[in-house]
């Protein structure tokens, strides 16, 4: 019978876990490499936004059901949800999974299950079976002699502002290193989750997560390249997608910035890692993305030139709409290109942050509010569709030159858009 969980990294999706287990009546340990997380968990708080979360956490350590340490403990199933970045040349980071798998070894005792739930490239749950092999010769993970094992990997798949209720709505994907380590830990999962439980191996499971953020990246990318031959061609993109979207069979996704976050931008470099030859598409269509924002920097450069020192006013700095999150978001890689081509000041405003993040305070960029930015502006350049741009005063945009990458302000002031977003007066 599982009784006692230990859950290693306690981030967006360690935590919310560790809170939704002990909310099911679970004894949870978790264990975080930073002390202040520790120390703030430990006096019944969060060190990280969610909603809920901080009310969550404080019952659960109120209860005795959750506790938070440096150094892990005995449980009966041990959950790894450490960060899989990715380093310089593309290849994921797998020291944080190796450190955590290493660092419960000596805890685990036949009749364990360990499970992976970071996102991660295919064979990365093997890895965890040879990093745990290495250091307790003495357990066995084929399923049926003694001193058994059960290894599996259940991708996360939540949404950031939504993640304690996803955790347990959500279909979840198990896959195991055999049979019996899928069997033990679906069941396990379904003690706590609403959502059907699909079963498979760990390779497929694997696969599955990067499949889903790799989908959604090419999708985007024909959005963004559809953008780009709309400029060309002289047509209003937003129009075309609109019309094309009227065929019972299409759906096309909404061009942008770029596509930034955590994950989507990230996961396909795990499959284009482990199949170089076969992954043209997926290859292709991460670089249209990436190379989205050097092609908004260029439209803004191109106005520039025809009319020398003019000042940009740049709306949003978040990966998405709605949220303060900042990482990988093509917002600032335009905003930072914009800051290094041109000696003026480069105006931001972005209505969920207080101050500029480390990565541009050495730029000739000033945070302000959304009036100050566009009154001080020639160029007004939107890239995020926070709804609070939506309810801009069409006035104050008269006489600028808007490009706006998500179709947003065209509504504002009831002017028709050209291809990528400038208005057309
Ligand atoms: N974007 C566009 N056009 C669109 C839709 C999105 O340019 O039509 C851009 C967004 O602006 C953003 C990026 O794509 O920069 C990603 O945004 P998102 O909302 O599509 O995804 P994330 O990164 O917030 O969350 C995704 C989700 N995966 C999928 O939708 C397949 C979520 O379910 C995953 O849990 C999460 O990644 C993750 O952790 O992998």
């Amino acid at each position: 019978m599982v009784k006692n969980i230990c859950v290693v990294g306690l981030g967006y999706i360690g935590l919310p876990t560790a809170v939704v287990l002990a909310d099911s009546g679970y004894n949870v340990h978790g264990v975080d490499i930073n002390e202040n997380a520790i120390e703030t968990i430990n006096k019944g708080e969060a060190h990280i936004f969610e909603p809920n979360l901080n009310k969550k956490v404080n019952e659960a350590v109120e209860r005795g059901l959750l506790t938070a340490s440096t150094i892990p403990a005995k449980a009966d199933v041990f959950i790894l949800s450490v960060p899989t970045p990715f380093k310089e040349n593309h290849k994921a980071d797998l020291s944080y999974v190796e450190n955590a798998t290493k660092s419960i070894a000596t805890y685990i005792e036949p009749g364990n299950i360990i499970i992976l739930e970071s996102t991660s490239p295919v064979g990365t749950t093997e890895k965890v079976v040879e990093w745990i092999e290495q250091e307790r010769p003495d357990l066995n993970f084929d399923g049926q002699s003694s001193q058994q094992v059960y290894v599996a990997h259940c991708p996360e798949r939540v949404l950031p502002g939504k993640i304690l209720e996803e955790l347990i709505s959500n279909d979840r994907i198990v896959g195991g290193i055999n049979d019996i380590s899928t069997e033990k830990t679906a069941y396990f999962y379904s003690s706590f989750v609403n959502g059907e439980i699909l079963k498979t191996n760990a390779r497929t499971a694997e696969l599955s997560k990067l499949t889903e953020n790799s989908f959604r990246d090419v999708n985007i990318a024909f959005a963004n390249e559809l953008s780009i031959i709309a400029d060309k061609l002289d047509i209003d993109v937003w129009e075309l997608i609109e019309l094309a979207n009227h065929h019972p069979r299409v759906n096309i996704l909404q061009p942008g910035p770029g596509v930034g976050g955590h994950c989507i931008a990230v996961d396909p470099w795990f499959i284009i890692d482990s199949a170089p030859e076969e992954s043209r598409l997926i290859h292709t269509a991460r670089m249209v993305n990436e190379l989205k924002p050097n092609y908004v920097i260029e439209k803004v450069t191109e106005k520039v030139n025809n009319k020398p020192n003019s000042t940009i006013a740049c709306l949003g700095l978040s990966f998405k709409a709605n949220i303060d999150d900042l990482r990988e978001s093509p917002a600032v890689d335009v905003v930072k290109g914009l800051a290094t081509k041109f000696k003026d000041t480069v105006y931001v405003v972005e209505p969920y942050i207080n101050e500029l993040p480390v990565n541009l305070r050495d730029y000739n960029i000033q945070l302000c509010n959304t009036v100050e930015a566009i009154n001080k502006a020639d160029i007004v350049v939107l890239l995020v569709d926070h709804d609070y741009f939506k309810e801009i005063d069409g006035d104050i945009l008269k006489d600028k030159f808007v490009i706006d990458t998500k179709g947003v302000l065209n509504k504002v002031v009831g002017q028709k858009q050209g291809p990528i977003g400038e208005l057309i007066t």
